[in-house]
């Protein structure tokens, strides 16, 4: 398991990259440079760590997500990323203008963020 530490600095290094090589394969590696996108994985990340320590991030992750989709229609918006913010206590944390920048650039091209790309992201670790 990373630390969110540990975390933050690869999120640096994957912001150098970035800038180094524009080539990207995917949706995540092309966000991890944007700074809201890492504060919004960071706050999952500790959430992960200090109430989920025991269970699979993986696991972990799939709460997360069929906690936020109300609607259950297997896309997440900014209004569901920012409820699941409410209750885990972290909607202090992150702008609301800082959390849709955070899902635009994690949905990728097609604007849209679904279920299983924000899984993915957040088991990353
Ligand atoms: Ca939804």
């Amino acid at each position: 398991m990373l630390s969110a530490s540990q975390f933050a600095r690869i999120g640096a290094r994957f912001g150098v990259y970035r800038l180094l090589l524009p080539l990207v394969v995917s949706n995540f590696s092309d966000a991890a440079g944007n700074p809201a996108v890492d504060k919004l994985v960071g706050i999952f990340e500790s959430y992960r760590a200090a109430n989920y320590n025991q269970t699979l991030p993986s696991r972990y992750a799939k709460e997360v997500v069929a906690a936020a989709d109300k609607d259950g229609d297997g896309v997440l918006t900014k209004d569901e990323i920012s409820g699941v913010f409410a209750n885990i206590g972290a909607d202090t944390e992150m702008s609301t203008t800082e959390i849709e920048e955070a899902v635009s650039a994690l949905a990728g091209g097609d604007g849209v963020l679904s279920s299983a790309e924000f899984i993915a992201v957040l088991s990353k670790k």
